[in-house]
């Protein structure tokens, strides 16, 4: 083993760190240094438990050779080249590879650098598409309270995180939201998808009331909310949102930057849930998170839409100088090689009840208000301190990491979201952290 870097010799200062505690983690930092299958390094030399797969991406568990050789290799071989009027053949085959996978009809694939990208591109194909098919009217953009759909304008004004966009102004103008699907009134300790619900869906007939259909371009949403804090849909749910949105010519674009890539028991949540959307955004678990990378599918009726006029004219004035980077698009290649050949995208679905079981076992645990689990996501909501919202969690977060088991929270919510690979002890180890840390939580 290397020699752990000592934290002494690393100024903390300059790093204006994201989504962070900046003051509070420089006092008491926690710094990673390696990391191999399910485990973190950290600068002691410490090995922690990686209970949220890296931040929902590591799918198939960390410094895989496969995926390390591959990056090496294109690294070595070609280094960049330009996406736009060129093309490298990795680029192509990765996106056959992905077409292979993807619910049917979602079957070309525009590249993008991360969810958010991927995200603000989905929202401009929906825009343009009504608009070449002589639709341009709709121009509205309808998200969902509790939705995260990354930090760029776009995707923040369909977002529905206060804290993520009270600071930022007024946002785009014309996006409206349906409302949150969460009620731990009804659907408390639902193991799976809870029951109640579905008729949620229908608040998207209140905004075609409100705005008329003929302005709405698109819904966007996550078929697990996962940012906002594992927030399941109710079943029966996402069809209902579908066929309202059919119903009135309203784009479905689902965000799988979280579901995407097994994390449900199948390649795509749409699958696992059976609703395809017309669009959907990934990122993350497409490369297992070496490299960044996001991408759009799209059906080939939106695509061919926009195949028109003289053939030497751009169709879709859109793209980033990193689409389709070549270290990117190797990693993608081989994340996909190691996710088949380890069986990881319906690998969820087997654990999936050994992992509820192991979860579910902290209902009766001081400040749990609820336990909640799909496929190889979970979440615990605690009741929140009085005067001192999210203090519970975070403390348990931290408490965790002493521990030397990783995980994430929001609010006063605890998320899970391991690695693909985790084996039953590494679940019993985190849910074990867990119940350990709110027993002495105040
Ligand atoms: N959409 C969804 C559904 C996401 O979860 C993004 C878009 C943005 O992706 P990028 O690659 O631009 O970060 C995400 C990202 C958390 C957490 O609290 C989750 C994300 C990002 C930061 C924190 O677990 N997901």
């Amino acid at each position: 083993m290397t020699q752990p870097s000592s934290p002494r010799t690393t100024d903390l200062n300059a790093y204006w760190m994201p989504f962070t505690a900046n003051r509070q983690f420089k006092e008491a930092p926690r710094l990673l240094t390696r990391a191999d299958g399910m485990y973190f390094t950290d600068d002691k030399g410490r090995q922690v438990l990686d209970g949220i797969a890296g931040l929902w991406c590591v799918n198939a568990g960390h410094n895989r050779p496969r995926i390390v050789q591959a990056i090496q290799a294109q690294a070595a071989e070609l280094d960049f080249a330009p996406p736009f009027q060129m093309g490298h053949p990795k680029a192509f085959e990765l996106a056959s590879r992905l077409a292979e996978i993807t619910p049917a009809g979602l079957n070309k694939v525009f590249f993008t650098n991360s969810g958010s990208e991927a995200v603000e591109t989905a929202l401009k194909i929906a825009l343009a598409y009504h608009r070449a098919r002589g639709e341009g009217q709709r121009t509205r953009l309808i998200g969902r309270e509790r939705g995260y759909h990354g930090v760029n304008f776009g995707g923040m004004s369909v977002g529905g995180m206060v804290a993520n966009r009270k600071m930022f102004g007024t946002l785009l103008a014309g996006v409206d939201h349906l409302r949150h699907t969460h009620d731990i009134s009804r659907n408390a300790f639902s193991v799976g998808l809870p029951a109640h619900g579905a008729d949620l869906a229908d608040d998207l007939e209140r905004l075609v009331a409100l705005h008329d259909a003929s302005t709405i371009a698109a819904v966007i949403v996550e078929p697990i909310a996962g940012s906002a804090g594992v927030l399941l849909p109710p079943q029966g749910y996402l069809k209902r949102l579908r066929d309202i949105c059919d119903k009135h010519g309203i784009l479905l674009i689902f965000d799988e930057v979280i579901t995407g890539f097994g994390r449900t028991g199948q390649p795509f949540a749409a699958q696992t849930f059976g609703v395809t959307p017309d669009l959907m955004t990934v990122a993350k678990g497409l490369t297992n998170g070496c490299v960044p990378m996001g991408a759009v599918f799209a059906s080939q009726a939106i695509h061919d839409t926009f195949m028109q006029g003289p053939e030497h004219l751009i169709e879709f004035f859109h793209g980033y100088t990193y689409s389709a980077h070549p270290l990117a698009c190797a990693a993608g290649l081989a994340t996909l090689d190691t996710y088949a050949e380890d069986g990881l995208l319906t690998r969820a679905g087997d654990m999936q009840g050994y992992f509820a079981e192991a979860l579910h076992s902290l209902k009766d645990e001081p400040h749990v208000i609820d336990v909640r689990n799909f496929g190889l996501v979970g979440g615990v909501e605690l009741t929140p301190r009085p005067g001192e919202p999210t203090k519970r969690a975070f403390t348990t977060f931290l408490d965790c990491w002493d521990q030397g088991v990783l995980l994430r929270t929001t609010g006063d919510i605890i998320a899970l979201s391991p690695p693909l690979i985790a084996e039953r002890e590494h679940l019993d180890r985190m849910v074990d952290a867990i119940r350990t840390a709110l027993r002495r939580l105040a």
